[in-house]
């Protein structure tokens, strides 16, 4: 018997198909999702699981059958039947990934547009924008630099990141903060407070609007509990706009390599409850109004290896004289990155 009867295929079809939907829902590959938009991009990575679930089994259950049921017996010298191409075989074979990949892709598509990937910055009130700002201050001088000029649609320009959802296309968000990746750490900046921080606190509930761009070279803020990741882009700006619904904190982390600290620009994001974040911002503001020096973060690019690397040394287990041992290479290769962009 060479085909399986028609019970044991449907059999095999049924159990096939109950094992990857079960393991699509339960892989327990992603982390807690902590944004209303993250139950859309699970949705869909839950569906690509449950086909590559599906597709694993039955590749590998044909190779182990295969390898068993057409497997050498002894002192057989045989050649095996000499097969030619099958029509059908190779029409379905093509047909099924098509359609697989045709509804992945509307269905992606789906999920791009409902998180407001098809038109950030579409409510992007362009003066209030960091770079914006940064150029007014600059435009002082003489030495306009245009490429800091923030998103210019007029120009051409493509906007980045995710906007605000169908349902709120056109409003601004409540809340808005201005990121800035820089080498090896994140500044946060709320233009409604005039807070400066290095960690991010958030309301819970509440939409969010940042702003993101960097100083000296590509940087990737990622945020995995909220399964969003956007490019921090030195002269550019981005945008992510995102509902955190569980209070907790979580890391935020760069994912572009973007110099030898690469593995240490973590910093937390605190999603808080609205009277614990009214407790921060006004301690915040305190803390500003008392020196206003020390809450300027330290610039890690202007430092040099061993003095960026003090503070851990002890941790590590290096002593000071290895520490000045380190040349400031990557002090130079960061500085040419930033003069070529
Ligand atoms: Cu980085």
């Amino acid at each position: 018997m060479n085909i399986p009867s028609q019970i044991t295929t449907l059999i095999i079809g049924v159990a096939v198909t109950l094992i990857s939907l079960w393991y699509g829902q339960n892989h327990g590959l992603l982390p807690v999702a902590a944004s209303e938009e993250a139950g859309q991009v699970d949705g869909l990575f839950n569906t690509m699981m449950t086909i590559a679930t599906g597709l694993f089994i039955l590749i590998q259950g044909a190779l182990i059958y295969s390898l068993i049921k057409f497997r050498r017996r002894k002192n057989d010298q045989t050649d095996g039947p000499s097969i030619h191409g099958n029509v059908p075989l190779e029409i379905v074979w093509t047909a099924i990934p098509a359609v697989i990949v045709m509804i992945l892709s509307l269905y992606s598509f789906e999920v791009y547009n409902a998180m407001g990937g098809l038109d950030p910055m579409a409510s992007h009130d362009h003066h209030g924008s960091q770079l914006a700002q940064n150029h007014k201050m600059s435009t002082d001088g003489q030495d306009v630099d245009k490429s800091l000029i923030a998103f210019d649609p007029s120009q051409g320009e493509v906007a980045l990141g995710l906007g605000a959802s169908p349902e709120t296309e056109g409003q601004e968000a409540p809340l808005t903060v201005n990121v800035m990746g820089l080498q090896y750490a994140w500044i946060f900046t709320y233009p409604q407070t005039g807070i400066v921080s290095g960690e991010l606190h958030i309301p819970v509930d509440e939409e969010v609007q940042l702003n993101i761009t960097a100083t000296d070279v590509l940087h990737a803020f990622w945020l995995p509990e909220f399964r969003i990741k956007q490019d921090a882009i030195p002269g550019r700006e981005s945008q992510l706009r995102f509902t955190p619904t569980l209070v907790g904190d979580y890391p935020v982390i760069c994912a572009e390599l973007c110099g030898s600290y690469h593995g240490s620009m973590v910093t937390r994001l605190y999603v808080q409850t609205p009277e614990d974040y009214q407790t921060w911002v006004q301690e915040q503001q305190i803390a500003s109004a008392d020196n206003l020096e020390e809450t300027v973060a330290v610039n890690p690019a202007e430092m040099s290896d061993s003095e960026f690397l003090a503070p851990y040394a002890q941790e590590m287990g290096i002593d000071s004289q290895t520490l000045n041992h380190l040349d400031a290479s990557h002090d130079h290769a960061a500085h040419q990155v930033a003069v070529s962009q």
